[in-house]
């Protein structure tokens, strides 16, 4: 298992679109631990392989107290989705920074577990906006972009300066 390096906003290949997975073999589930560890270090309760520079549609998603709950989507498609809902969302790859964004209530997701095996999940709440949060990132969207010119130029700023910082 391994940590891995986590792109930071605004890095352009966070705009990739991820392909699908082929086939869900050795190499895939080794991602899938390296990325659960990751997340879990962060710590954080989701994490799309978009983040780790890795453009293959696959996401890790843990939202229990214990952090014992993880959660692997592979291919994963919305087939429904419902209602609306605003959720006060961070991410890894834009620490600090936490908006409010709007999105649907409730998703039905089909993906395909860990085994390769497809499944289809109904989610709400905290878990839905996660989904979507996710999938966003596949789709090589950062939840900032839902955010006013002005709000993604300020937070666009803060992270340089950071990154800066940090150099
Ligand atoms: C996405 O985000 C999410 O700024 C997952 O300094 C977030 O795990 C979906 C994190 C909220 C729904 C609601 C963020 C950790 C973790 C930070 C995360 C930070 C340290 C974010
Ligand atoms: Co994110």
């Amino acid at each position: 298992m391994a940590i891995l390096d986590i792109l930071n906003y605004p890095d352009p290949r966070l705009y990739t679109v991820a392909k699908p997975v082929k086939e869900v073999d050795a190499s895939i589930r080794r991602l899938v631990e390296d990325m659960a560890q990751t997340m879990y270090a962060a710590p954080g309760i989701g994490l799309a392989a978009t983040q780790v520079n890795v453009h293959l549609q696959v996401i890790v998603i843990d939202i229990s107290e214990d952090k014992n709950g993880l959660q692997v989507f592979i291919n994963p498609k919305l087939v429904n989705k419902c209602g609306s809902q605003d959720y006060e969302e961070g991410c890894l790859s834009v620490p600090g920074v936490y908006e409010t964004v709007t999105r649907a209530e409730t998703v039905t997701v089909e993906a395909l577990d860990i085994n390769g095996k497809p499944f289809t999940l109904e989610a709400e709440g905290l878990l839905a906006v996660c989904i979507q949060h996710e999938m966003d990132h596949l789709q090589g969207k950062v939840f900032v972009d839902y955010l006013s010119q002005l709000k993604q130029t300020r937070i666009k700023t803060r992270m340089k300066k950071r990154q800066r910082e940090f150099a």
